[in-house]
């Protein structure tokens, strides 16, 4: 559907149309069921003959119109809502593979997702190679005539490494037609890439993240074309995981997003200043950030990303430095997840990746002295004066 407006109008409006009572802001239909007028008309919705809401893990208003925000967003036909991103992820991938499949995935994601890859999906009889998927050569060399499914981040979590999206859908469609390739964008978010455009059937999120913006829900989503979209509702959603949204969190969320144009430059800005902090100090060895012309992938991010993100990982001298550093910290908060207001820090190999092997972390790309650094909306300078004397105490012997 053509939307003539642009991006920061987009987050507001959306293209949802007025509500019956013309209230702003989106109403919270706090309901599980919906009353029919008659037994044949619940009898024709169950059957799709006739359009309307049945029961909230089927659909709800107020979810509905946070999806449709959504999918113009990704510029995708159908956006699915879960009650948390590893919802959207496993609900999407169960429902379209089957035992006997065989599937290519990136090696550097984040851990429930590689967990979900490497161990979980096997389990049920699903062959998966994990490669470095930015080693164009191997990744096709991965590729069979059979392969389902493609799966990596577009800025992987937490190496920042950008894979050449459009190279990788277009060799996946060649080789194996009828391939999926599904990308999370949870990182760099609608607003710096679209992955649809690029050639990719399936955006996944974490909406906990960017998208949602304010530390307080847990939430994903599922965009796709009509038909795909269909199966994960029916299948991945309704039956297999039931991980539906609540009218609450979809509230927040539509709420959050009025403001995710704002909030996305004044992360990325801020991100700018912290790296060219970080590249200075004596106490990091090695900054991880797909803005830097020394990212190994800068081209890729060049090309591909409107901004680079609020992302950024960077290596200390040592383990000891690396958590002396994070026990320091005065402003920017201990904690995993991402994208919130506040800057948060945390520690890969022992929080959110702790469930990588030591061998998979070194294939990854980073190791335990490794930092990740969600850079918020505070005055930059006062982020970088907490980072100048975490480092400092962590030299102290
Ligand atoms: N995809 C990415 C790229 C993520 O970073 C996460 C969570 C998920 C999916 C899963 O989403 P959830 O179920 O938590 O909504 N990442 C986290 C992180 O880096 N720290 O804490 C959670």
């Amino acid at each position: 559907m053509s939307y003539p407006y642009g991006e920061a109008t987009k987050v507001i409006h959306g293209n949802h149309p007025k509500n019956a009572l013309g209230a702003l802001a989106a109403p919270i239909y706090q309901t599980s069921t919906f009353i029919f007028d008659s037994a044949e008309q619940g009898g024709r919705r169950f059957a799709g003959q006739e359009s309307g809401y049945i029961y909230s893990r089927l659909g709800n208003p107020t979810t509905s119109q946070l999806e449709e925000k959504i999918a113009l967003l990704e510029g995708g036909e159908d956006c699915i809502a879960f009650s948390s991103g590893m919802g959207a992820i496993s609900g999407t991938l169960l429902s379209l593979l089957r035992a006997g499949d065989h599937i290519v995935a990136d090696n550097t994601l984040y851990g429930c997702t590689f967990a979900l890859i490497s161990e979980t999906l096997p389990k049920f009889g699903i062959e998966t190679t994990v490669l470095d998927m930015s080693d164009e050569a191997a990744f096709q060399a991965a590729m069979r005539p059979d392969t389902k499914l493609v799966y990596f981040e577009t800025i992987a979590n937490p190496s920042m490494k950008v894979i050449d999206i459009e190279a990788v859908a277009s060799y996946a469609h060649k080789v194996a037609p009828g391939c999926l390739v599904v990308v999370d964008n949870t990182f760099a978010t609608p607003l710096l890439v679209k992955p649809l455009s690029l050639g990719a059937d399936i955006v996944v999120h974490s909406a906990t993240k960017y998208l949602n913006g304010h530390g307080d829900v847990v939430a994903g989503f599922s965009v796709a074309r009509k038909e795909i979209g269909d199966t994960i509702r029916m299948v991945g959603l309704k039956d297999i995981t039931g991980a539906v949204l609540g009218p609450q969190e979809a509230f927040l969320i539509l709420r959050g997003l009025k403001t995710l144009k704002v909030r996305m430059d004044g992360i990325c800005a801020n991100a700018l200043k912290v790296v060219e902090f970080l590249k200075q100090a004596p106490q990091v060895e090695k900054v991880y950030f797909p803005g830097l012309p020394e990212h190994p992938n800068y081209e890729t991010a060049k090309k591909e990303l409107k901004q680079f993100g609020g992302m950024i990982s960077f290596e200390m001298r040592s383990f000891e430095e690396a958590k002396k550093a994070l026990n320091h910290m005065k402003l920017c908060v201990l904690a995993v997840s991402l994208g919130d207001c506040e800057t948060l820090i945390q520690h890969p190999a022992s929080m959110t990746h702790s469930m990588y092997s030591k061998e998979e972390i070194e294939a990854a790309g980073f190791s335990d002295r490794l930092i990740r650094f969600s850079v918020g909306l505070e005055d930059a300078d006062d982020i970088i004066a907490d980072l100048k004397q975490a480092f400092e105490a962590a030299e102290e012997k």
